[in-house]
């Protein structure tokens, strides 16, 4: 785990500790024990430290965490290097992260390419820095610049830590060891970051506080750093440490810290597939075609346009396809006017974008995304035609919510080569990919979807063939209970606010507006048979047509909508319904707990390789707040016998085509966790 190399005078030490050298006990054992022996030997006169591989190190061994502190702890074995009596030269390259940073940071001088990438993430983790960085950071850097990378967790280049000061001296990759070693040599004495004096402006963390009330709110991890940085600027250094890691510690056994641990594991776990070998021969995708202009299909071109792949779109008219791509320019134009791309990258994208009414212009297409709207018969047809269109061993993706991924291929020949990548909107920001495994996909295709899913950027996630696949099919219940609701009493602001407060960016209510109201609707004004019904035969799709569940203004801002209410009222007097008064308990049981019941039934009818998969799909694609975790997760926090026996005291009012998972059943007598 530790080499050492000794260059005259100068003592290398090389964490080893593949893939992101985590600083585990090993590695922390390992340089404890190189240093002690480069402080006892005379012949060395100073030491740098660098990591091996393809950076200097990813922090501290985060599956550690949680466990008893094995010596040396990394905040002491920090303390040691910064103590040490010879010089000690850290030389980034890559990433140095947390642990890795701070590591760097107990060095008495910081060498670091120009690339390099420097950041304290813990935050993400819903932690703090716990091993002097933030005694440690605003020192080098300055408060301001400590308190944002601190409490964003975004890293830093090494150029731009360099002009902060956080790092000494520049230098090319191919030469960074060199440099750092003359540069060991040519130190007389250490530099100690504890001894350099530290003072902050009066109000720079109330002023920081109020800047960022609306990202933090909510969250443990952010307020505890900003107080510990604050520490670092009114206490002694060690006082400060001492307060560091006391708030680390009661950080770390937290339930938002052990919810942002799961879903970093989870989003790993997801991208492996259970039962394909690691080495399965992946398809080579050099271009793709999109069938469907529309708001998805051209979401999806950006993806790969983004990331150089060049995409063919074809539609039917040639109206709908100039209005596509005339979206997709306008998307990254908005961007560009953000500064989040420049005009050059904005044309290089769009030059890789043909368009064309021509089908047959798909035949060199590596793989194809249907992207048209959700009707069996007509996707069945584009497949029929595709697979005489498309080349021998193209992949052929349907990217249907809802629909059978087998029955489509069963219009092919290939069937092998047919999946679902399932993208949700707006595609072009939405990190999840649901890649459906039909009953014939072939192994290298399912491998492909996942591969070429993580190259433009997503979070791919394995769901099986069943309707609304991992997430939407949650969706349902609790669509269907949100309606039920409001009939039984309850208000479309009371339901949406019992989201929002636990987290979700919105309520079902606020979500069927913006996605479209008349999704999945009969289309027969006549025929009013439910809520939904009701709304759009009254023409109040959502948010397009400024009237849903909710009024809204030109600016989109909903307020409660009389009409609904008068709607709502209406049908309660013809169905006889008696309004009660519901408590917010009552829809966490019915619009939350039934979704962890549909997640159970997912999994044990294996169509999730794992309950964290589950978790994974509702944080990426419909928002749920990470620091709970996901449903699954969740489910195990609240206590699956809790969930089970409030969902059994609402039996009656969760409509006859409601059961309770068998593997629920299962956990509460058995014992045991839905494992999220
Ligand atoms: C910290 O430092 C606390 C201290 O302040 C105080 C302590 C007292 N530990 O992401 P990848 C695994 S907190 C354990 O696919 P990439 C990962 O699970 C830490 N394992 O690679 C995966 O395993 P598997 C602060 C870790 O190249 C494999 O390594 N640091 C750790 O796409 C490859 O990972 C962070 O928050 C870890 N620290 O991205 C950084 N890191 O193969 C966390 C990774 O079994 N790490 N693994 O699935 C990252 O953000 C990315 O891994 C990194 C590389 C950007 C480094």
């Amino acid at each position: 785990m530790i080499e050492t190399h000794l260059h005259d005078d100068v003592l290398e030490i090389v964490m080893n500790n593949p893939p992101v050298n985590a600083l585990g006990l090993g590695l922390r054992e390992g340089i404890d024990k190189a240093l002690r022996s480069a402080l006892a030997d005379d012949k060395v006169k100073a030491v740098v430290i660098r990591g091996a591989g393809k950076l200097f190190s990813g922090g501290a061994d985060i599956t550690e965490f949680g466990r008893p502190h094995a010596a040396p702890h990394l905040p002491n074995l920090i303390n040691s290097i910064e103590a040490s009596a010879k010089p000690v030269v850290a030389a980034i390259h890559g990433m140095a992260l947390g642990g890795g940073l701070e590591i760097a940071m107990g060095c008495h001088y910081r060498l670091a390419v120009h690339a390099a990438k420097l950041g304290l993430p813990e935050v993400t983790l819903g932690i703090l820095p716990g091993a002097g960085g933030t005694q440690r950071l605003p020192r080098l850097a300055g408060v301001d610049a400590a308190l944002n990378m601190i409490v964003s967790g975004t890293p830093i280049s090494g150029e731009k830590a360099a002009a902060l000061g956080l790092v000494d001296q520049l230098a090319p990759e191919a030469t960074l060891l060199e440099q750092a070693i003359a540069f060991a040599r040519a130190a007389k004495a250490p530099r100690r970051t504890r001894d350099v004096p530290l003072t902050a402006e009066d109000d720079v963390f109330e002023r920081f506080s109020v800047e960022n009330a609306r990202k933090i709110a909510g969250l443990d991890a952010p307020r505890a750093c900003i107080e510990a940085v604050k520490a670092a600027t009114e206490m002694p250094f060690d006082d400060g440490l001492a307060k560091e890691a006391a708030l680390f510690d009661a950080l770390v056994d937290g339930d938002q810290s052990k919810a942002l641990r799961h879903v970093f594991f989870a989003e790993r776990a997801a991208a492996k597939i259970s039962d394909l070998p690691k080495d399965t021969q992946l398809r080579a995708i050099k271009k793709v075609g999109v069938i469907g202009a529309g708001t998805m299909g051209g979401g999806i071109s950006m993806n790969f346009l983004s990331a150089g792949i060049p995409v063919t779109i074809v539609d039917m008219g040639q109206d709908a396809l100039e209005r596509g791509v005339g979206v997709v320019r306008k998307n990254y134009e908005a961007s560009a006017s953000k500064g989040r791309m420049t005009q050059a990258q904005v044309e290089s994208a769009m030059a890789l974008l043909t368009s064309t009414v021509d089908f047959n212009a798909l035949a060199d297409c590596d793989l194809v995304i249907e992207a048209v709207y959700e009707n069996m018969e007509v996707k069945k047809q584009i497949f029929a035609r595709l697979d005489g269109v498309a080349k021998p061993g193209a992949m052929l993706a349907s990217n249907t919510s809802f629909l059978n991924v087998d029955e489509i291929a069963s219009a092919t020949g290939r069937p092998s080569d047919v999946l679902g990548l399932h993208f949700f909107s707006p595609a072009n920001v939405m990190k999840l990919v649901e890649v459906v495994r039909g009953a014939s996909t072939a192994p290298d295709a399912l491998a492909t979807g996942m591969e070429i899913a993580r190259r433009i950027g997503k979070v791919p996630v394995v769901a099986g063939v069943c309707y609304g696949f991992i997430g939407n099919r949650m969706l349902l219940p609790r669509q269907a209970n949100a309606e039920a609701l409001l009939l039984e009493g309850a208000t479309p602001e009371q339901v949406d606010r019992v989201h929002t407060n636990f987290g979700m960016p919105m309520g079902p209510f606020q979500m069927a507006d913006l996605a479209g109201v008349d999704i999945g609707w009969h289309r027969d004004p006549a025929r009013v048979e439910t809520l939904q019904d009701a709304l759009c035969a009254q023409g109040r799709w959502g948010q397009k047509k400024q009237a849903g569940y909710y009024d809204y203004d030109a600016k989109r801002k909903p307020t409660p909508s009389p009409i609904v209410a008068g709607i709502v009222a209406d049908f309660r007097r013809k169905a006889g319904i008696v309004p009660r008064l519901i408590s917010d308990e009552e829809i966490v049981v019915r619009t939350l707990y039934t979704m962890v019941n549909e997640g159970a039934k997912i999994l044990e009818e294996g169509f999730a390789q794992r309950a964290s998969d589950i978790d994974v799909v509702w944080v990426y694609g419909y928002g749920w707040p990470r620091h709970k975790g996901g449903p699954m997760f969740w489910g195990d926090q609240v206590g699956v016998s809790n969930i089970v026996s409030a969902l059994e005291r609402n039996a009656d009012r969760l409509g006859t085509g409601f059961t309770l998972s068998p593997l629920l059943k299962r956990l509460v007598t058995e014992g045991g966790k839905l494992g999220g």
